[in-house]
């Protein structure tokens, strides 16, 4: 399971830069009787010193992750959904616009982003593992395959449907250790002339905010545009286009064709060029990201227990996987979060992993308001914090902890 110090991606050595210790799968949310005992391992992040590829020193078994029981729901957000409809709009218009277009979506869960395609009559497929999710998006008419991508799955789809013109991932690319399959399941997949494109938590944000909560299990590596490069080289792809993303906290949308497929944009140079100057894969940086990380901690824990001292309510607001990370870390407990309120069915009426915060539904928020809320989805600070416009007129104060800890 642990691989100690070798690089995932170029069997490299990985040097550690930061660990959490033990914690728990970040979307193990628990039913509160549940006599069995709750899996950790070991949360340690490290950097190859070979490609500069940023990830886990420890790969959690995936099954044990994306299961029929898998909580995240993608389409629990309004920014995000207009966001998947916009990547929708943007194939139809660019990439699927041949005789008989084919679209994979690798990692698709709810079918946020297929639904569009599969409204549009355009031929496509969902690659999704986690079965509660993969039947909400058959429920929307998305064809989707209860899989792990891999290369096998990959000829399987070859065979039945022919190869593709665009393979995506959002979010999920990041979540698969074993790239060289993934990789030559792409190969076989793809057209000559097709994209791969994915989007995931870029490490120059991650930097930036200390947003040491993007840190968990599902996340195993942490991008760059260099190492992405070099991941793409080794593979006999080139990364074409780089483009930032304001979603979850700062991602990159990266677009690799077959090597000499296409000139590749400006945008990867100037990228380039700006993570050498900030250093960004240099061990000084995540050095300092890790000192940052206790920073955030103490300050954190400190806030959280004045409050408690002055009998002051605090509620978390929105129960994601980055938060197990920030709880199980910090030592957020019950006796300093009463509770965290979240939209998703499949969390609510269940504890937080390892903190055992117990999960309510929104409707718990403001009955009454707590004098504190402690906003773990900071992501989506702006559509909250519109929809929960009373709680501050009515005294409550946010909570915030990316980039600094700060109360507004
Ligand atoms: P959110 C998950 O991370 C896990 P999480 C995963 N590893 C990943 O990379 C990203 O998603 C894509 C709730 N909510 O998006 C819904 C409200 O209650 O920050 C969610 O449970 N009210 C795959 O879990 C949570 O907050 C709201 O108004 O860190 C948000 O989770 C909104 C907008 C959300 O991802
Ligand atoms: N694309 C959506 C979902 C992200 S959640 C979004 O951006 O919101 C990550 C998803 O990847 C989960 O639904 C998980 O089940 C799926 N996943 C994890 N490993 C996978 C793999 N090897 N192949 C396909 N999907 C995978
Ligand atoms: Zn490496």
């Amino acid at each position: 399971m642990s691989h100690p110090g070798v690089c995932r991606m170029c069997a490299g050595s990985v040097r550690e830069f930061f660990d959490f210790g033990r914690q728990p799968l970040s979307d193990a949310f628990r039913e509160p009787d549940d006599p069995r005992a709750e899996f950790f391992y070991r949360l340690a992040v490290g950097r190859c010193e070979t490609c500069t590829m940023v990830q886990l020193l420890e790969e959690v078994p995936r099954e044990r992750m994306f299961h029929q029981d898998y909580p995240y729901l993608s389409s629990g957000s309004t920014v995000m959904r207009a966001h998947f409809e916009g990547v929708a709009e943007r194939f139809l218009s660019t990439e699927l616009t041949g005789p008989d277009p084919f679209i994979v979506e690798v990692g698709c869960n709810d079918g946020v982003m297929l639904e569009s395609i599969a409204k549009a009559g355009v031929r496509h497929l969902g690659v999704e593992p986690s079965g509660g999710t993969a039947d909400l998006a058959a429920a929307k008419g998305v064809q989707v395959r209860k899989v792990f991508f891999e290369e096998a799955t990959a000829l399987d789809i070859l065979r039945d449907h022919g190869r593709a013109d665009v393979i995506y991932m959002a979010n999920t690319f990041c979540h698969i250790p074993y790239v060289e399959s993934v990789f030559r399941g792409v190969s076989a997949l793809l057209t000559d002339g097709g994209v791969f494109v994915f989007e995931d938590p870029y490490l120059g944000d991650i930097v930036e905010r200390v947003s040491f909560d993007q840190i968990y299990d599902e996340h195993f590596y942490y991008f760059t545009a260099l190492s992405v490069r070099r991941m793409a080289h080794r593979f006999g792809f080139e990364l074409v286009d780089v483009e930032p993303l304001p979603t979850h906290g700062g991602e990159i949308r990266y677009t690799l064709t077959r090597a000499g497929a296409r000139t590749p944009s400006p945008a990867v140079d100037r990228l380039l060029e700006r993570e050498r100057e900030t250093g960004l894969a240099e061990p000084e940086t995540l050095l300092r990201l890790a000192a940052g990380v206790e920073r955030i901690r103490d300050e954190l824990t400190g806030l959280l227990r004045g409050l408690r001292e002055q009998g002051k309510r605090v509620v978390g607001y929105g129960a994601t996987a980055k938060s197990a990370t920030v709880t199980n870390y910090c030592g957020i407990g019950p006796d300093l979060v009463e509770f965290v309120c979240d939209t998703s069915p499949t969390k609510q009426g269940r504890l937080t992993p390892g903190a055992h915060l117990p999960v309510r539904p929104p409707e718990a928020f403001a009955a009454p308001y707590p004098d504190y809320a402690l906003l773990f989805a900071w992501n989506h600070a702006d559509e909250i914090m519109a929809k929960e416009r009373a709680f501050r007129e009515a005294g409550g104060k946010w909570i915030l902890y990316v980039p600094e800890v700060r109360v507004l």
